[in-house]
C-alpha cells in the first residue's frame, strides 16, 4: 500500500517485484499527438517494443483520481478514443487527480509520475521547448523546467522541429540539463536527423548514458538528462523537405491565433495533413526507436544497481 495515489498495472507491479527494468511512456502523444486509430496502434507497438527489448512498459495517465503506472489494454483503448482529455503538466496534475478527471501526461507530468513510481527512464517522441516567437509570446514548454528538476532520463528524437531549436538548447544549458546526442555529433530535429546545431554532449552506448545518470545522482544534482536519439535514416524526412511545411503550419497557427497548449497539437495535425501522413509515419518510427534505446538504458541502470 502506498499513500501516493499510484496504481500499478500487474505487469509493472511484477517488474518491480523482481527488479526488472521498466520504461515509462507518456500519454499526451496518444490523446493530443496522433489521430485515432494510429495513436492506439502506436501505443501498443511501443509497449511491445519495450517488452521485446527486455523491459516492462509503464504507460502513464491519470484516471479516477489515481496516476496509473501501466495501463490495461481496455484503459489504453479508452484513452485513445476519448475526447476532452486534459493535457497535464506540472501545473495541473494535482487538480486533475483531486477532481477525478481524466488526464494525459505530457513529458513534464510523466517525469513527475515516473519519479514518484521509482522509474528512472522514460521514452517519448520529442520534448516541448522554446516556441518560435517566445521573445514576445513567452511560450516555453514546462518540459524544460521539469528536466531541470526531476531526475529522470528522457529519451526523445530531440525537440520538435516546430520549435526554436537554438533557443531550446540555450534554455536547457542555462538550466543545467545535459543534452546527449546518441551516436552523432548533431542535435537531431525530430522528423530529421540533422538540425544544423551541435549537441553539447555525444554518447554512443546505453551504458555511458546510464553511468552518467547514476553519477548525477551520486553528486546530488537535481534534474534529469535529455537523450536526443536521431530518427532512423529510413524513416526521416530531410530537413530541406520538412522546413517549408513547418513554416506553412506555423503561419496558419499565427493567423488563427492558436495559443498555449493548443499550439503543438495544432501544428502536428497540420503537418500530418500537409505531408499526407508522412510526418506521422516518421513520428511512429522515431518513438519505436526511442523505446528500444530507453529499454537498453533501463537495463544498464539496473546492472549498475
Ligand atoms: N512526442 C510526440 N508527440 C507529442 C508529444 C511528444 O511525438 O505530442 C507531446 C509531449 O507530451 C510533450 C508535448 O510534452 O508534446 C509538448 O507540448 P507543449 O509544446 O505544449 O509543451
Amino acid at each position: 500500500m502506498t499513500a501516493l495515489p499510484l496504481t500499478f498495472s500487474p505487469e509493472v507491479e511484477e517488474a518491480r517485484r523482481i527488479g526488472a527494468p521498466i520504461v515509462a511512456l507518456e500519454s499526451t502523444i496518444i490523446t493530443h499527438g496522433m489521430p485515432y486509430p494510429q495513436n492506439l496502434e502506436t501505443a501498443r507497438r511501443v509497449e511491445e517494443e519495450v517488452r521485446r527489448a527486455g523491459a516492462a512498459p509503464a504507460t502513464i495517465a491519470v484516471m479516477g483520481g489515481r496516476i496509473h503506472i501501466g495501463l490495461a489494454a481496455a484503459e489504453l483503448e479508452a484513452l485513445a478514443r476519448a475526447r476532452n482529455v486534459m493535457k497535464l503538466s506540472r501545473a495541473d496534475i494535482a487538480a486533475c487527480l483531486a477532481l477525478g478527471r481524466t488526464g494525459a501526461t505530457t513529458v513534464a507530468a510523466t517525469m513527475i509520475a515516473a519519479h514518484l513510481a521509482g522509474i528512472a527512464v522514460f521514452a517519448t517522441g520529442g520534448i516541448g521547448g522554446v516556441h518560435r516567437g517566445a521573445e514576445t509570446s513567452f511560450d516555453i514548454s514546462a518540459d524544460l523546467s521539469e528536466l531541470a528538476t526531476t531526475p529522470v532520463t528522457v529519451v526523445a528524437a530531440g525537440a520538435k522541429a516546430i520549435l526554436d531549436l537554438p533557443k531550446t538548447l540555450e534554455a536547457l544549458e542555462t538550466m543545467g540539463v545535459p543534452v546527449i546526442a546518441f551516436g552523432q555529433d548533431e542535435f537531431p530535429a525530430f522528423w530529421s536527423r540533422s538540425s544544423g546545431l551541435a549537441a553539447p554532449l555525444r554518447m554512443d552506448s546505453a551504458a555511458e548514458i546510464a553511468a552518467t545518470h547514476k553519477m548525477r545522482g551520486t553528486l546530488g544534482l537535481a534534474g534529469g538528462q535529455l537523450v536526443a536519439n536521431p530518427i532512423p535514416t529510413t524513416a526521416e524526412i530531410p530537413r530541406a523537405e520538412i522546413t517549408p511545411v513547418i513554416e506553412k503550419a506555423l503561419a496558419e497557427a499565427e493567423a488563427q491565433r492558436i495559443a498555449a497548449k493548443a499550439v503543438t497539437p495544432f501544428l502536428l495535425a497540420r503537418i500530418f495533413e500537409l505531408t499526407e501522413g508522412r510526418s506521422l509515419a516518421a513520428n511512429i518510427e522515431l518513438v519505436l526507436n526511442n523505446a528500444r534505446l530507453g529499454a537498453a538504458i533501463a537495463a544498464e541502470l539496473n546492472r549498475l544497481g
